[in-house]
């Protein structure tokens, strides 16, 4: 990640510094995502006090508090570097200001008086005790009101996203995040929960990342079982409406991929769609859900024909971001982890950018052995862990273990279930609905719930 000097006009306001030799330095750390005259207005009041600096926040900086910005580094820095009176943009790789104002060493740092209050409170004071010690000044500014990042970030989503930047999402939180947390969506309406959705903890905003679509909850909201039964245009009628209403990535649940010469059209049909990423099992016959573990016929796919199917996946789709990721079903089978091991070389071998470890295990056990295993060949390949039956470990353990990526793959559909029977059965109780008011969601928020409504 590379820092740069704005323009030829910035370029000669740092040799003239230099040269005068005394000019101060001003540290002034951004997102850049949406300029608005709040920006400006803070990058005017640094330069009347000395030499702009600007410490651009990077993504896995500012996904470690927020969610992830529209555009990437590399096009934040380009925008930001190009605003007039910025002298130079260096990385910020941390939330925290402080390693970047030892590292630097400004005369001064300026900020929005807004962090008096709330998260930056506790930042806000250790920068003042670090300016002290190192001789700098702490700039305060009067935050300007009605144009703040939040409100622009809500109107943004309000427009949504392009299939371009929601495919490429994936990769970038890879890059920022471990572990990329996943919630399963089965339609619009549970989609929405997951885009928006965020609560307040001591670290920052916690949210989820992206979206699973998964083929379980995508057949039994249909009451199909989960046989391959909902075919892929199906499947993609319910993805269009998670679509219309969020911008955070999606994991498509290919389930086997189908026959090479079919899966082929399926890449690319995700991609065209701003899917991120395909998940296939390698199972082979009629597939059963891996829940059942051996309890049904869970047949292994040959090693060689699954890693062609994926090979003929990375061949035909158009985008270098697309992911196709091979699920291993080798403990749901009753296998080994070495032969789960074995099948993940043969499968990173032909082509797979991810792997995904399927168990229905509760003590986790097996799970943690094959990540460790993994992780002892594969240091950076992705890793996707499914945790429905091995629940009691928090994402920080299984990130330990070596995951990159968890999924939560079915607990929205699950959660829809009791609520609704709940209802039906008291309204039987009852022969009204009064009893079942106070389980529901009031008629007004539903109303109001989506936008537009009036
Ligand atoms: C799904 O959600 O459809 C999955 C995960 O494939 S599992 O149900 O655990 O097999
Ligand atoms: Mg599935």
């Amino acid at each position: 990640m590379g820092e740069t000097v704005s323009s030829a006009r910035a370029v000669a306001g740092a040799v003239a510094g230099a040269m005068a030799g005394k000019e101060k330095i001003i540290y002034l750390g951004l997102r850049g995502d949406i300029v608005h005259p709040g920006i400006i207005n803070i990058i005017r009041e640094a330069e009347k006090r000395g030499r702009v600096l600007i410490g651009l926040l990077t993504d896995s900086a500012i996904v470690s508090h927020k969610r992830l910005p529209y555009l990437t580094y590399e096009q934040r820095l380009e925008v930001i570097s190009s605003i007039k009176g910025v002298d130079r943009v260096v990385p910020q790789e941390e939330w925290s200001y402080i390693p970047n104002l030892k590292k630097y060493r400004p005369d001064g740092i300026i900020h929005g008086d807004d962090w008096r209050s709330g998260v930056l409170r506790a930042e806000r004071e250790a920068v003042f005790a670090l300016m002290k010690e190192q001789g700098g000044e702490v700039i305060e500014i009067p935050y300007t009101q009605g144009v703040n990042s939040a409100a622009f970030h809500e109107a943004i989503r309000a427009i949504g996203t392009t299939p371009d930047i929601r495919l490429k999402s994936l990769r970038r939180l890879l890059d920022a995040k471990r572990p990329v947390r996943i919630m399963e969506a089965h339609s619009g309406l549970s989609g929405l929960i997951i885009e928006k959705l965020e609560i307040e903890t001591e670290e920052g905003l916690r949210g989820f990342d992206g979206m699973w679509s998964s083929s379980l909850t995508d057949s039994v909201s249909k009451g199909k079982p989960d046989i391959e039964a909902v075919d892929l245009t199906t499947r993609l009628q319910d993805l269009t409406n998670i679509l219309e209403c969020t911008t955070k990535p999606i994991i498509f649940d290919g389930d086997t991929g189908g026959k090479s010469e079919h899966f082929v059209f399926t890449v690319r049909t995700l991609e065209r769609n701003g899917v991120s990423a395909v998940i296939i099992e390698d199972k082979a016959g009629l597939k059963k859900n891996s829940l059942f573990g051996t309890e049904v016929n869970q047949n292994l796919a040959p090693v060689p024909e699954f890693a062609e199917k994926i090979s003929a996946g990375k061949r035909a789709q158009i985008t270098k971001e697309f992911m196709i990721i091979a699920r291993l079903e080798s403990l749901i089978a009753g296998e080994t982890t070495a032969e789960a091991l074995a099948r993940a070389r043969a499968f990173v071998a032909a082509g797979a950018d991810g792997i995904m470890i399927h168990s229905k295990e509760k003590s986790g056990d097996d799970i943690r052995d094959f990540c460790e295993k993994f992780r002892g060949e594969y240091a950076e390949i992705p890793l996707i862990l499914v945790p429905t039956t091995y629940s009691r470990f928090t994402e920080r353990e299984l990130a330990s273990w070596g995951a990159s990526i968890i999924i939560y793959a079915n607990h929205m559909l699950r959660a829809s279930y009791p609520a609704m029977l709940n209802v039906a059965r008291s309204i039987l109780e009852h022969e009204r609905a009064m009893e079942a008011d106070k389980l529901c969601m009031p008629i007004k928020e539903i109303i109001e719930l989506i936008p537009g409504g009036k």
